[in-house]
């Protein structure tokens, strides 16, 4: 058993009413601008942007701080060609065959198909993993709780980071997702496909779904 131990909270930065309405309202009018892309440019990002939003996604808050994530950035084009074709293959025969005519339906207005030329033209593809559990040197097992909330919390962390740096996503999901555990290296036993987060600049020409968000009173009950 490791004992608790505490430190000061030092981190916290006081501020008074206005400044946190202000702030608030400034993150709110930043986070409004935040749109799913699907035409991605194939202009370059620099490494350590990505690094950066990726320390963002790993400072979230995770069940037993356990941290059960991991993050494979792809900007491989070999790989990305790999993860294109299997995507593909799956995304084809979802939408042919697997999706029930009432998901098909859900998604007309976002006028997605199993076309996926972004998995390539986009300069990295960040796969997320969560870990059911770390696997220690001696071969024991350690649990993680909450798994899939917890890398859920960091990667809407790290989709906002990568918004606040000027970049745009798009949180991709072909289903099944086990090909990025073989395409990837990664431990199918430890480690399940969370989501695939496509990353980079808009294209020129970029276009996005006339859709709207919920308003608050939609979402929010105050009692
Ligand atoms: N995975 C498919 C279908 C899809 C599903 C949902 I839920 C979306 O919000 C969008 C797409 C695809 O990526 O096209």
């Amino acid at each position: 058993m490791t004992k608790a131990s505490f430190i000061p909270l030092a981190g916290h930065r006081k501020h008074s009413s206005d400044e946190m309405r202000s702030r608030s309202r400034g993150y709110n009018e930043e986070m409004q601008r935040r749109r799913t892309v699907r035409d991605f440019s194939d202009q370059p990002v620099h490494r350590d942007i990505i690094e950066n939003c990726l320390r963002v996604a790993g400072s979230a808050p995770s069940g037993a701080n356990l941290q059960p994530w991991h993050f494979v950035v792809i900007s491989d084009p070999v790989l990305k060609q790999k993860i294109r074709i299997a995507a593909e293959e799956e995304e084809r025969e979802f939408y042919r065959h697997r999706a029930p005519e009432e998901w098909l339906q859900a998604l007309e207005p976002l006028g997605t198909d199993e076309c996926k030329p972004f998995l390539e033209r986009a300069p990295y593809l960040i796969a997320v993993f969560v870990q059911k559990y770390a696997l220690l040197d001696d071969g024991r097992k350690v649990k993680h709780y909450y798994p899939t909330e917890s890398v859920g919390l960091a990667t809407g962390m790290l989709i906002s980071a990568i918004h606040h740096a000027g970049l745009v996503s798009l949180t991709h999901t072909p289903s099944p997702m086990a090909f990025l555990n073989d395409i990837l290296g990664r431990p199918r036993k430890t480690e399940r496909p969370f989501l695939l987060l496509v990353v980079g600049h808009p294209d020129k020409q970029a276009t996005v779904p006339d859709i709207q968000r919920k308003t608050l009173k939609d979402v929010a009950t105050f009692v």
